[in-house]
Order: structure tokens, then C-alpha cells, then sequence
């Protein structure tokens, strides 16, 4: 009785320790925070001599998700996406087609390479795919803006960040420099009533994982911390995408 009392104790506490260790484990593993970067650079072919920096941090499917652009068309909103689902690129030049006579690159003649929206990054309210793809009274305006928000994005979308398939794209040109947007391109491929200036790529990046050793110093500590070292990080982070999207496309040019 009393030996028998101690094994099922002992069967207890072992069943125990795993059912408590088991879901620790796994805890562990989905909460595991994943932090994204990417150099914003001009879409080819757009007359966009702008730049920027996307940095996302992905906890399960809650993105806080940073964009800092220069040199785009001012007092213009600029409609900004996650693409998702296709080949994780940005379009070459070869990618561009004529419109309205003009060689060019719309939102569509990308889709093979950057994918189809996953996520709407809105400065208030929804952030879907399908409703606020063109809320253009919902995204930053001007030429130099700092975007930041924590959004939720769908399985999909969460799945393509890690996967390193996603990419940020940020519309709105002025291909013809007459300080707004007009119909040189002829009307958007996206909505006939908008001008294809309105829609079209600008400047456009492919999220990459961070380097562990960049994000060493921030990881498993607060918040905060975090962010400060990621602050600390990002000058070195957007040299080295920079240099690193340079370099391949050096290298796929020689
Ligand atoms: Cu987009």
C-alpha cells in the first residue's frame, strides 16, 4: 500500500513535470520574437529618387512594424503594403512595360515578383488586405515620413515574414515631376479612378531576418531594451541590407 502509494506519486510528479515542461517547450518556440529589416530602395523605371527603412517585429501574429522614407512626392498620400506570396523580390527593370507610352512599372507588372497584398499598413483602423488596400485617406502622406504600428496580420502573412517571402512596398509617384499626381501613366491598373501615379510602386524591400549576432543584445530582454538595441543596430542593419542588396545586384548584373 505504501509502495504502492509512492510509485503512483512518483508517476504523478513525472506526468506532472511533463505536462508543465511540455507546454513551457512550446511557449517557448511560438512566442519566439522575430525581428525583420530591409533597405527601401527606388522601384526601377518610377523617376523615385527616395529611400528608406523598414523594420518589423513579429511576436505570433502581432507585427510592430517601423518605415522611415525620404524623397517622395510631397503632400501626397503613399499607400503602403506587406506582399506576400510570391517571389520575395522587387521588380527589375526588365519588369516594366509601356503605359500610356511611357515605360513603366505598375503596382501589377510587379506581382511576379513582390506577390499580392497580405497586409494594408494603415495609419488607423483596418489593416486588411481586401478593404484598405487603397484607403487613401489612411496612410502616411508627404515625402518624409516614420510610419509606426503594431498590427495583427494573418496566418499567411505571418507565415511569409518568416519565411523571409515578404516585402514592403510603398507607392506613389510622380513620374513626370509636375509635383502631384496625374494621369502621364494613363489611369491605375488597381483603380480606374485614380491615377496610375497614385498606385504605383515607389520604393520597395524584401524583409529579411535580422542577424542573431545584431540582435544578440536585444533579444529576450524587455520591450524597451529591445528596441534600443535595435535602435543602436539599425544605422549598422540598413548599411549592411544596403550593401547587401548592392551586391546582389551586381552580381546578377555581371
Ligand atoms: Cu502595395
Amino acid at each position: 500500500m505504501t509502495k504502492k502509494t509512492a510509485t503512483s506519486v512518483a508517476a504523478l510528479m513525472a506526468i506532472a513535470s511533463g505536462m508543465v515542461l511540455a507546454p513551457v517547450a512550446f511557449a517557448d518556440s511560438s512566442s519566439h520574437d522575430d525581428e525583420l529589416h530591409t533597405a527601401l530602395a527606388p522601384i526601377p523605371t518610377s523617376k523615385v529618387t527616395g529611400s528608406g527603412t523598414a523594420m518589423v517585429h513579429l511576436k505570433g501574429n502581432q507585427a510592430t512594424v517601423t518605415i522611415k522614407t525620404q524623397g517622395l512626392l510631397a503632400d501626397a498620400p503613399h499607400a503602403q503594403h506587406f506582399h506576400i506570396g510570391a517571389k520575395g523580390q522587387c521588380p527589375p527593370a526588365s519588369a516594366a512595360k509601356q503605359h500610356n507610352g511611357q515605360l513603366s512599372l505598375n503596382t501589377t507588372d510587379g506581382l511576379p515578383f513582390y506577390g499580392k497584398i497580405g497586409a494594408s499598413l494603415t495609419t488607423t483602423g483596418d489593416t486588411g488586405a481586401d478593404h484598405s488596400a487603397l484607403a487613401v485617406d489612411r496612410f502616411p502622406k508627404g515625402s518624409a515620413y516614420t510610419y509606426h504600428r503594431t498590427i495583427t496580420v494573418d496566418d499567411e502573412t505571418a507565415k511569409s515574414l518568416r519565411d523571409e517571402n515578404a516585402v514592403v512596398v510603398v507607392h506613389g509617384i510622380d513620374f513626370n515631376g509636375n509635383g502631384k499626381y496625374d494621369n502621364v501613366l494613363g489611369a491605375s491598373d488597381l483603380d480606374p479612378k485614380l491615377p496610375s501615379e497614385a498606385t504605383n510602386p515607389a520604393l520597395c524591400g524584401p524583409l529579411k531576418m535580422a542577424p542573431a549576432a545584431a540582435v544578440a543584445g536585444g533579444m529576450g530582454g524587455t520591450q524597451s531594451a529591445d528596441t534600443m538595441a535595435l535602435t543602436a543596430a539599425g544605422g549598422l542593419l540598413t548599411a549592411a541590407a544596403g550593401t547587401l542588396y548592392l551586391r546582389r545586384r551586381s552580381s546578377r548584373q555581371s
